[in-house]
């Protein structure tokens, strides 16, 4: 037995610890132990004659997620730490490590949060920073599918909370044009196949930084009221699953739906060049399809900027 295990018995209906115990085949005193555990937690046990009655599920934490999530594989593992330098870096160790498919780390804070080519990532307490360990079935050039994936995945727990917000090619998600949440994915692989990919998401969930250069929102403004952490990384893990493990196109579609970058004007930094012109599509890998005065460019990966 451990604590998720007796999460999943736990629910308004009391429970006696002797019924746990017996289920789990363990004493009356493992099992007040684990509702210690979840009390720490945060979470309210209430016990009487009775037995346990869960009352209370706090907002954030690894239980708390775990309590919430209904993916098969997504989350059946999870680390929970207050600060962390970056989750990415903790979650990559991990899969070298032989973490499995789903593992996923959390952090309250960010010390050192990544974002693409070096730059830094702010990462305040009250917003969700998380990374999800894939070992897809993936050939390497199709990888970027996950990128579209995990923006569509975000972007859907957000419209489950009434909210529109829109991607920005790649894998910027917006709310009213600010960013609210960067993707960062990391992949281990040879010319053949993914060992694993890091699918890093950072959300300004509660709280975000205040950035001269970057219009940035956050989930608690735009609803109004505080967003409950725990429950919107559940919603992001039960998507990614679901988008993951189905079709490539039905991803493309979906991101396709909620672009603001095609049929934009765009500036694309490359590594030693910049190119402008037209967003007008995504081909089948989740390139940008640019038309410039020269002719088409596919673009794989590249910052984009949206001109008018
Ligand atoms: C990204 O990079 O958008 C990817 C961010 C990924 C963060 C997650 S958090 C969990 C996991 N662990 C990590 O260490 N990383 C991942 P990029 O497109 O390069 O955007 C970075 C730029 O966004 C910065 O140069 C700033 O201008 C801006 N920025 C920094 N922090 C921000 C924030 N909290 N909200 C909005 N914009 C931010």
């Amino acid at each position: 037995m451990d604590t998720r295990d007796l999460l999943d018995r736990l629910g308004d209906e009391p429970v006696s610890g002797e019924a746990l115990a017996d289920a789990f085949d363990v004493s009356r005193n493992a099992v007040w132990k684990h509702v210690e555990r979840l009390r720490e937690a945060g979470f309210a046990v209430a016990s009487d004659g009775d037995g346990y009655r869960l009352d209370a599920v706090p907002s954030s934490g690894g239980y708390a997620v775990a309590y919430h999530c209904d993916a098969d594989r997504l989350g059946r593992s999870i680390v929970d730490r207050d600060t962390l330098d970056s989750t990415n870096r903790v979650a990559a160790d991990a899969a070298r490590d032989g973490a499995p498919e789903g593992h996923v780390v959390l952090a309250a804070e960010q010390s050192a949060g990544e974002g693409r080519r070096g730059r830094r990532w702010e990462s305040p307490r009250g917003g969700l920073w998380m990374s999800v360990v894939l070992r897809p079935e993936l050939a390497p050039r199709d990888a970027s599918v996950l990128t579209l994936a995990a923006s569509v995945a975000v972007a859907r727990a957000l419209e489950d909370r009434g909210l529109a917000p829109t991607i920005k090619w790649p894998n910027d998600v917006l709310l009213d044009g600010a960013k609210v949440c960067g993707i960062l994915i990391e992949l281990q692989a040879d010319a053949e196949a993914i060992d694993h990919a890091v699918v890093g998401i950072g959300v300004n969930a509660n709280a975000a930084p205040d950035l001269p250069d970057a219009d940035v929102a956050t989930v608690a403004d735009a609803l109004g009221a505080a967003v409950d952490r725990a429950a919107l990384a559940a919603g992001i893990l039960e998507h990614l699953e679901a988008l993951y493990t189905g079709p490539a196109d039905e991803v493309l579609a979906q991101w396709r739906e909620r672009s603001s970058t095609i049929g934009r004007e765009v500036r694309v930094e490359l590594p030693d060049e910049t190119l402008e012109g037209e967003a007008v599509g995504v081909d089948d890998t989740g390139a940008l399809r640019v038309a410039t005065g020269d002719g088409e460019r596919v673009v794989a990966a590249g910052d984009c900027e949206h001109l008018r």
